[in-house]
């Protein structure tokens, strides 16, 4: 059996870092981590081949060349997803879709021939064998949720690793909170499923043997869910692992901000390599907070917690969403300054949009505020996406807010002040230094270059530089390295501007 294996094109999003990889001479940001997964899944014997087109272009010949073609996608990929389809369709293959762009809106794709709702571990061996008996169902969905140690190590041989930024694995499925507007819940449950620290490590080895040098991300929905097995078992065995193996990979992850409240596990994290870590913030008004039910994040000053982490030796990125019924006027202007402060470089500001597999949408709609809008994104950065719910702010207001923020805190003068802000802040804990290759001297030169000589902000990237010679100078990389994100985030609110006045005029 010979199966294809799709992975659509990504949209220009806050996570789509083209421009900085393009310098980097690197294609994509990650590799896709749960269609690698589902490669590992299916048997030995069948032939397999994965295109990811955002580092290579599919061809007919490919798709002519399988019996049958896998597509994975998550909302990202939606317009990508549906051309595919299309022309898999022309050439006359049957299709298996699945990952979350069809596990929370399989309803606008009933014209898929086979889709596999929701996580596959324990789904695979039936779809191989109705596969194999010529007998594909339509739908595909899990009963419960399964054990997450059941999932394989990556087929990463279906991959050129060098072509992608940073690896991704993961060590947990779910979270513990329930935040209105999220579907992790309906995705992966409110119990943290977790891996066992010799899969985890079995990972890492796999990875290490193949060569890779550099980032890894731990993809989970909340890292720090469960923080007793974390701490007890994980973080001991990765710490191990680590040092053993001489620190050859930057972790990153994601965890709710009540990590600051625990220094043991901060300390744990960054003695395993942790560098970075992503934190829904949302909004610093606490009337949005308890609206959307994020009540981990109130009654607690969240500028004092993102810098207890960033004290403790973690860059911090963080997203955060306009659009709550709570906001009133000033929201915009409030989230620039809470933005300002942190010293949140990567700071990821979306529209509020409805997931229809969250509470946010069983509310709009007793309420009557769901607008059916297929092209509905938590960002305005092309004329496909748009608000998928009534705002009760006016919603030209909402939009124009927005773009007033983007271009605000993507400005040279808030960007550089945002990195000097977080360099006097940030305490890297010491590890021997990553050794120098090739896209370090890339970015090195295209830092200088784009940011220093062709930036109309430059007199800022080289005050930055000097400030930093002088007080941080055990810091300059990152005043060095920093400075590239400038150049996607700059494309995103020119991309927000574009839309916002297109869609106006
Ligand atoms: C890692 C991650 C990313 C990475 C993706 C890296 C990569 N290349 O994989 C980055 C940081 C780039 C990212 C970006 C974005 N993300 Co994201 N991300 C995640 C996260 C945290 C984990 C995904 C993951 O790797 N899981 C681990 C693997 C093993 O699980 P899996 O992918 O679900 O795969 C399993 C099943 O789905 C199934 N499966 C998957 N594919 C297929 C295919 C077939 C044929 C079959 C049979 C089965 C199958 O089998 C797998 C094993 O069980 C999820 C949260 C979540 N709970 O899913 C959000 C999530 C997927 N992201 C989300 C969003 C909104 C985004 C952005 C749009 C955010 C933004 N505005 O910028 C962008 C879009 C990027 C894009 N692709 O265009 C939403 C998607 C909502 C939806 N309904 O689709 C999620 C669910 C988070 C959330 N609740 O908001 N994301
Ligand atoms: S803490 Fe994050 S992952 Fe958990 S429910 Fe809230 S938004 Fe979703």
């Amino acid at each position: 059996m010979k199966i294809l294996l799709i992975y659509p094109e990504c949209e220009e999003t806050f996570w789509n870092f083209k421009k900085v990889l393009k310098v980097l001479g690197k294609k994509a940001a990650y590799p896709p981590l749960g269609f690698l997964t589902v490669a590992a899944m299916l048997p030995d014997y069948w032939e397999k081949k994965l295109i990811d087109m955002n580092c290579e272009t599919l061809r007919d010949e490919h798709i002519e060349w399988a019996d049958y073609v896998f597509i994975s996608s998550i909302i990202g990929q939606k317009h990508s997803t549906n051309r595919v389809f299309d022309r898999v369709h022309e050439i006359g293959k049957t299709v298996i879709a699945g990952g979350s762009l069809f596990t929370t809106g399989c309803e606008e794709f009933s014209h898929i021939d086979t889709l596999v709702l929701g996580e596959s571990e324990e789904i695979i061996p039936t779809l191989i064998k109705d596969m194999e008996n010529n007998n594909l169902k339509k739908i595909y969905s899990m009963e419960e949720f399964p054990s997450i140690q059941k999932a394989p190590i990556p087929a990463w041989d279906l991959i050129d690793l060098s072509n992608y930024n940073s690896v991704c694995i993961q060590l947990s499925r779910g979270c513990p909170f329930n935040c209105e507007f999220c579907d992790v819940v309906h995705l992966n449950g409110r119990t943290p499923r977790i891996k066992s620290k010799e899969q985890i490590i079995a990972e890492l080895d796999s990875i290490y043997k193949i060569g890779w040098r550099a980032g890894v991300f731990f993809v989970d929905d909340n890292f720090i869910g469960n923080k007793a097995i974390l701490k007890k078992e994980i973080l001991p065995a990765i710490i191990k692992w680590q040092k053993e193996n001489k620190y050859p990979f930057a972790l990153s992850t994601q965890a709710s901000i009540n990590l600051s409240d625990d220094q043991k596990l901060m300390k744990m994290m960054t003695d395993a390599g942790f560098a970075t870590v992503f934190v829904g913030i949302e909004t610093p008004d606490p009337d949005g907070l308890e609206e959307c039910g994020k009540y981990h994040n109130k009654n607690r000053n969240l500028l004092e917690s993102v810098k207890r982490i960033q004290n403790m030796g973690f860059e911090v990125n963080a997203g955060f969403i306009l659009g709550f019924d709570s906001d009133k006027a000033t929201v915009f202007q409030n989230q620039i300054d809470f933005i300002q402060k942190s010293g949140i470089v990567a700071a990821m500001v979306g529209l509020l949009n409805v997931s229809p597999k969250s509470r946010l949408h069983d509310r709009l709609k007793k309420a009557n505020r769901l607008i059916d809008n297929k092209n509905a994104s938590n960002e305005n950065t092309s004329e496909l996406s748009d608000l998928n719910f009534i705002p009760k702010m006016d919603a030209a207001t909402l939009i124009d807010g927005h773009l007033k923020v983007l271009t605000t805190i993507y400005s040279p003068r808030f960007y550089f002040a945002r990195i000097k802000t977080f360099l006097r802040e940030y305490r890297p804990k010491k590890i021997k230094p990553p050794k120098i290759r090739f896209y370090h001297i890339r970015g090195l030169v295209s830092s200088l270059w784009f940011l220093g000589i062709r930036n109309s902000g430059r007199h800022y990237y080289w005050s930055l530089l000097l400030w930093s010679i002088f007080n941080r100078p055990g810091l300059l990389p990152y005043a060095v390295g920093l400075p590239l994100g400038l150049l996607h985030f700059r494309s995103l609110a020119w991309a927000t501007e574009y839309n916002t006045y297109y869609r106006e005029s």
